[in-house]
């Protein structure tokens, strides 16, 4: 068990908050990171210099490590937990960790209102929009674009194993939305049926080569959009830009437990539950981000743009 160092009663609400990102009660990439980033920097930032410099910062970086690994297929987290500790220099810079933390919530949360605006533009008055799983930024367009008032239906999948789709499904009813709502199978069927003529989903990271990750399904919602001539689009901030896969390496895909597909299986069964796919960059008509709609090729460019000019500007 990890000791903390720091006050007690933030690390009990840290450990709070990681049980919540791994049960999916905190969900999403984007929540996922505002919860994980802030409750670890308000950790962080108790941590008094008295301790052993070696001690705190192996502390640290097992901290790191444990959050890296909640679900590893989130980059927004990472690279916000990157960006805190990047502003921490010397212990005595630790107090500053919540002002770095939430210097990366605002980018995420503006990151948000800019792609919303962006995207709503991009929804045709009169038009049919496909979603799958549940995207914080996806929703945002799609509300947004309903009060500028356009009239739109959306064909909404139930996202299995544990049906995000319902939450995007209750979102846009909520508002006023058209929703239709069929189970994963019927995803063609339903582009098809109901003449769709955009495809907007959700990402939890983007590789170097421009691919998009997102929730198991995704795949398959492009081959079908392939199959019906249907432009798909990525609603991403660029902090899910996954650093990892520009050296080499691939982004990791959450396998989760059986048991959200099966409670009571029958015993020698094997059970596959993997949480994300991939999506190729050929199948993604273009990224829709704060900093624009940008093709796959050019996110890497624009996220390294993007990430050091928030460095730069936060220690100003
Ligand atoms: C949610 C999911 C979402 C992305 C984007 O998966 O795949 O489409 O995370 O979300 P899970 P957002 O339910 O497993 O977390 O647009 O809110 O960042």
């Amino acid at each position: 068990m990890l000791e903390n160092l720091g006050s007690a009663e933030a690390f009990k609400k840290l450990e709070t908050v990681m049980r919540d990102i791994k049960s999916l009660k905190i969900q999403g990439a984007t929540n996922v990171a505002i919860f994980g980033v802030r409750a670890f920097a308000e950790y962080i930032s108790t941590i008094p210099d008295s301790h052993d410099d070696l001690e705190v910062w192996n502390h640290i970086e097992v901290l790191k490590n444990r959050m890296f690994t909640l679900r590893v297929t989130e980059p927004a987290l990472k690279n916000g937990i990157r960006f805190v500790i990047s502003k921490l220099k010397t212990k005595s810079d630790f107090g500053a960790a919540t002002v770095a933390a939430e210097t990366y919530i605002r980018a995420l949360k503006r990151s948000k209102e800019v792609i919303a605006k962006i995207g709503a533009a991009r929804v045709e008055d009169n038009s049919t929009i496909f979603t799958h799983c549940h995207s914080s930024v996806a929703s945002k367009i799609l509300i947004t674009a309903f009060e500028m008032g356009k009239n739109f239906d959306v064909v909404v999948t139930e996202t299995r194993p544990v049906y995000q789709g319902r939450i995007t499904v209750k979102e846009l009813l909520d508002v006023g939305i058209k929703v239709k709502h069929v189970v994963d199978s019927a995803m063609r069927w339903a582009m098809n049926k109901f003449e769709v003529d955009l495809i907007l989903l959700g990402a939890d990271a983007i590789s170097v080569e421009g691919m998009a990750i997102n929730k198991i399904g995704s795949h398959l919602v492009a081959l079908a959009a392939r199959e019906e001539h249907i432009p798909l689009y990525v609603a991403s901030s660029l902090l899910k830009f996954d650093e990892e896969t520009k050296i080499g390496k691939m982004t990791q895909i959450e396998m989760r437990d059986p048991s959200e597909i099966w409670e009571e299986a029958p015993e020698n069964l094997e059970i596959y539950n993997p949480a994300f796919e991939g999506i190729r960059r050929d199948d993604i008509a273009a990224y829709i981000t704060e900093k624009g709609v940008i093709p796959p090729q050019m996110i890497y460019l624009e996220f390294q743009k993007y990430f050091e000019a928030l460095k730069q500007h936060s220690t100003n």
